[in-house]
């Protein structure tokens, strides 16, 4: 049975357009910052991947003049220190739920002892706050490994984060499955060696380019072909 690593952000829940955007606009208010994110200009913030380079890339692009006397470096991490706590705030009141199909595939894998993963951009506490909150303090335990974050220098697109937890499990790409919902993250698994990529699309990504995915589908109930929904049966048969 192949190994199923998941990405997180817009594939296990919507969390970027009512998540991770309201609370980047709630640490800048909470600075004392006039930034606002709208929904189309978060669209294309997200071409950049994690939070800390979102927000230096954003300062570039619009050529923003932080205070003087601050470093940069120390000004940014303190901001995505705010929104990491207003994000786990919000994902802690249940505002964001598990995509379709979601919980369905995660416990027909666990009652089938696959091997499970994780393999995201995000910060980790972002992860076990959405976890815990949708599926149970003990849903943690269901992964293997956790890849989050800043456990490796390059951040999707780049390979490193599917490279890392490739290696933690001791396994070749060739057994693995990757779940994904973006153009970098597909590009990610795809560098990383993984061919069998199952997209789930959302309003952010519909139009990404997703060359190198096996299949492209709304959700994980969609039905597709050969099956009724994507569920351990088919996935064994890719
Ligand atoms: C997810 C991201 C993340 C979140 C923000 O990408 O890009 O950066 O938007 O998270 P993917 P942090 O789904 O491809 O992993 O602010 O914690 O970095
Ligand atoms: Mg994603």
């Amino acid at each position: 049975m192949k190994a199923l690593i998941f990405d997180v952000d817009g594939t296990l829940a919507d969390t970027e357009k009512d998540g991770h955007r309201i609370a980047f606009n709630e640490a800048f208010a909470e600075a004392g910052l006039d930034w606002n994110w709208d929904i189309e200009l978060y669209g294309e913030l997200l071409a950049i991947t994690g939070g800390k380079e979102r927000i230096r890339n954003y300062i570039q692009r619009f050529n923003i003049q932080v205070e003087n006397d601050v470093n940069l470096e120390e000004f940014i991490a303190n901001l995505h220190k705010t929104k990491t706590k207003h994000y786990k705030a919000l994902i802690s009141a249940g505002q964001i739920p598990l995509r379709p199909g979601v919980e369905r595939l995660l416990k027909e894998a666990r009652a089938n002892q696959a091997r499970m993963a994780i393999a995201t951009t995000t910060t980790m506490v972002n992860v076990t706050t959405l976890l815990t909150n949708t599926l149970g303090e003990e849903s943690l335990e269901w992964f293997e490994v956790i890849g989050a974050g800043d456990i490796v220098e390059n951040k999707k697109p780049a390979p490193d984060i599917y490279q890392w937890v490739l290696q933690q499990m001791h396994i070749d790409a060739a057994e693995a499955i990757a779940f994904e919902d973006s153009e970098n993250g597909v590009k990610s698994a795809f560098d990383a060696n993984i061919k069998r990529i199952v997209v789930t699309t959302n309003d952010y990504t519909q139009n990404h380019d997703f060359s190198g995915a096996t299949i492209i589908a709304n959700n994980l109930d969609e039905q597709i072909a050969g099956a009724q929904k994507i569920d351990l049966a088919w996935l064994q048969t890719l």
